[in-house]
């Protein structure tokens, strides 16, 4: 009998272990062990259809956030709002009546959305993320649900169709960023419903949300995917039954449609990842104004990061006060995304007349200008499997099997590090802006190179090809393993 008792609590302990140990390894897939979940992730590993194959080799996308928060821009009654503009109704200051009739101003006079999708295009953009409903409840559609929207504005026009149709125009596949806080629907509120009333009210929300969503899948066809924010409420992380079944719903509306991480919590109100550590939705969202920094960091899963120019600032503020990021820095953070599989989305907030603010404008043209000459190394391109080096970033085709070195940092000696895994050799090295002149290298140790460059400084980051050969040069050096 002592031994039965002994065979049984040793099974537990090593159940209760093996649960412990594939919890640390959230990403984790396959055979393992879990909890079962009605509203977890419902598939484990990327998706690999060609909808999602597309998203994971944009590379480099725009984000707009454009809405009535433009028109006071940061600013009310000459005192300067320090959060984030798209917030200002939530600032003591402003009175909610006042913004929420700031509508009845909204005339964007110089917008022109044909010129916005110009400059996405010339800075490199494969996929822009445009906000319909930020948290303040605004429509930039004509939404039939409400009566807070774009139609009764004094520009009256249909301000998403404008921007889809310019964007599909230039081939920048378009998302809808929606807000699912929303501070100006009855019904909405942060904390979970308890009583009755609350409860019936909560309810006539979720029906208001489910239909607008389902309303923007049908007014905008070509729209690729729904980008969610403002998920974080009490409210809604309880509502895992409700926006699983609406998450279908929309998926069986949209065959390929993409929705990240972001969007619903499971049944123990667990967001992004799910209780087992799975991560729910097709990509994870988490990445705002952050990035990973190594590849172990995303586990194994689609990523995009959204990034701010300023420090914290997405909507326009007419005041952008702290560090400014310059086009190099920005550039840096794509190459990295790149090298570590995630897509790189850059923060736009026009003012509200409708014009993109001129650092913006400078920016796009100097990321473009490098896009031009560069982009190679950042479509389609992901993780290269080797480590990185102190000089920047690898990145390799999915489609060409070619790597490239983003180089951001030229040590004094002029050459740099490359590690190669084993078998492979250089085949040949040249930069991309300058692809006639090759470059040299030396094996310094078993699969380790020296690439020479011509200097030791340069004014912009720059890439260099490297294709690579599984046919093994003969070396002249026998390496051996020291003893010790
Ligand atoms: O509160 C919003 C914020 O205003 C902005 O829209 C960003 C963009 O990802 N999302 C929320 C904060 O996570």
């Amino acid at each position: 009998m002592n031994k039965l008792k002994q065979a049984i609590s040793i099974f537990l302990w090593v159940i209760v272990s093996l649960q412990v140990s594939m919890a640390q390894f959230p990403g984790a897939s396959a055979q393992r062990v879990s909890v079962a979940l009605e509203h977890g992730a419902h598939h484990l590993g990327k998706r690999m259809d060609p909808q999602m194959d597309t998203w994971r080799n944009y590379g480099l996308g725009q984000f707009i956030h454009w809405g009535l928060y433009a028109i006071p821009g940061g600013h009310w009654q000459g005192k300067y709002y320090p959060g984030a503009a798209e917030w200002i109704r939530s600032w003591d200051q402003m009175p909610h009546d006042v913004y929420d009739n700031l509508y009845k101003q909204f005339d964007p006079k110089k917008f022109n959305a044909k010129e916005w999708a110009a400059q996405a295009k010339q800075m490199g953009a494969r996929y822009v993320i445009i906000t319909t409903k930020h948290h303040d409840g605004f429509c930039i559609w004509p939404s039939q649900y409400t009566d807070y929207t774009i139609a009764n504005t004094p520009y009256k026009k249909d301000v998403l169709k404008e921007i889809v149709d310019a964007y599909d125009a230039v081939g920048i596949d378009v998302y809808l960023y929606f807000s699912i806080i929303d501070w100006h629907q009855p019904g909405y509120q942060a904390d979970e419903p308890k009583t009755t009333t609350e409860k019936a009210s909560y309810e006539t929300f979720k029906a208001f949300t489910a239909n607008q969503l389902k309303e923007l899948l049908t007014n905008y066809p070509s729209a690729k995917g729904l980008w969610f924010d403002g998920t974080w409420d009490a409210s809604w992380v309880a509502q895992a039954a409700f926006a699983d079944s609406l998450d279908s719903t929309l998926r069986a509306m949209r065959p390929g449609l993409i929705i990240g991480s972001r969007f619903r919590a499971d049944e123990n109100g667990k967001r992004h990842f799910d209780t087992n550590g799975d991560l729910i939705g097709d990509y994870e969202q988490g990445w705002e104004r952050k990035l990973p920094s190594k590849i172990e960091d995303v586990h194994g899963n689609d990523w995009d990061c959204v990034m701010t120019v300023p420090e914290n600032q997405w909507g326009y503020h007419s005041e952008w006060r702290g560090h400014i990021k310059t086009s190099t820095e920005l550039i840096e953070m794509m190459a990295l995304s790149a090298s570590l599989d995630g897509n790189f989305v850059l923060n736009f907030g026009p003012d509200g007349q409708g014009q993109i603010r001129q650092e913006e404008t400078k920016l796009a043209k100097e990321i473009g200008d490098w896009m031009a000459v560069n982009h190679e190394a950042i479509y389609d391109c992901g993780y290269a499997g080797l480590q990185k080096q102190d000089w920047g970033y690898f990145t390799k085709s999915g489609k060409t099997g070619k790597m490239y070195l983003i180089v951001f940092n030229i040590p004094v000696s002029g050459q740099l590090k490359v590690k190669l895994p084993s078998g492979q050799s250089i085949a040949q090295l040249y930069r991309l802006d300058q692809p006639g002149k090759k470059l040299s290298s030396e094996e310094i140790h078993k699969n380790e190179y020296l690439v020479t460059l011509d200097k030791t400084a340069e004014s912009k980051p720059f890439v260099i090809v490297l294709e690579s050969s599984s046919q093994k040069k003969e070396s002249a050096m026998q390496y051996e393993k020291a003893r010790t």
